[in-house]
């Protein structure tokens, strides 16, 4: 492993939203050359790496999801080799699961951080507007609220819960997460060659 660079794995369950969130990190369309391969079925088959060609001190790992045909639970971490990486990025959509908590515990126990990242929430939103009594901030809050409740422990009394949307970067969450991504990962001493505005401030 190069020890100049951060190695950030991104991880959850198949289909969370994985590799759409690394080519959105790193300003890609799903089409585009370069770009994590995403798909209505479980896809990622291999962990990938892959580093932003501008600010190089930094790579994403994209996993394959946990609990799908790739990789089962029991296996996962040991199999993606979770001693490897310097942080970790969990993706959740949908509920909260046992392969979130059981993600969260094995990164605990290794002392490394994490933060969660709550995916999909356009579809989220576009689900409830159906709903005549609709009220996006309540909506909102509540996807929040209930991730904040299943990470919360005497270890982590105030989870960082991000909710994004991998299609809508200008909406919900995402530019907050690049700053504390920015902010956490600067910490851990790696020289920041410049900034540029919204994600490419990474490092
Ligand atoms: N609406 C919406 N769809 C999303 C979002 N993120 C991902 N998707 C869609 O969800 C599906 C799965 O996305 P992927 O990024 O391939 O998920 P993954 O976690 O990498 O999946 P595996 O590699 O199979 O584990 C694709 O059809 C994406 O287009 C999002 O934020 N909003
Ligand atoms: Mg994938």
């Amino acid at each position: 492993m190069n020890t100049a660079t951060l190695e950030v794995a991104v991880t959850g369950a198949t289909g969370a939203g994985k590799s759409s969130f690394i080519n959105a990190v790193r300003e890609l369309g799903e089409d585009d050359e370069g770009a994590a391969p995403t798909g209505e079925t479980e896809t990622t088959a291999q962990p990938t790496r892959y580093t932003h060609p501008r600010y190089p001190h930094v790579a994403f790992w994209d996993l394959p999801g946990i609990g799908g045909q790739v990789c089962p639970a029991d296996d996962y971490t040991k199999k993606m080799s979770f001693d490897q990486y310097d942080f970790f990025i969990i993706i959740g959509s949908k509920r909260f699961t046992e392969y979130d908590t059981l993600l969260v515990k094995d990164i605990q126990n290794r002392g490394k951080k994490f933060f969660f990242v709550r995916s999909q929430v356009d579809t989220d939103i576009r689900a409830a507007e159906r709903r005549t009594s609709f009220n996006r901030q309540q909506t909102l809050d509540t996807i929040r609220q209930d991730c904040v409740r299943n990470l919360q422990s005497e270890t982590l009394p105030d989870p960082q819960v991000f909710l994004i949307s991998s299609h809508q970067l200008d909406e919900f969450d995402f530019d907050q997460l690049i700053d504390a991504l920015q902010e956490d990962l600067s910490e851990q001493k790696v020289s920041a060659p410049g900034r540029s505005p919204r994600v490419c401030a990474l490092l």
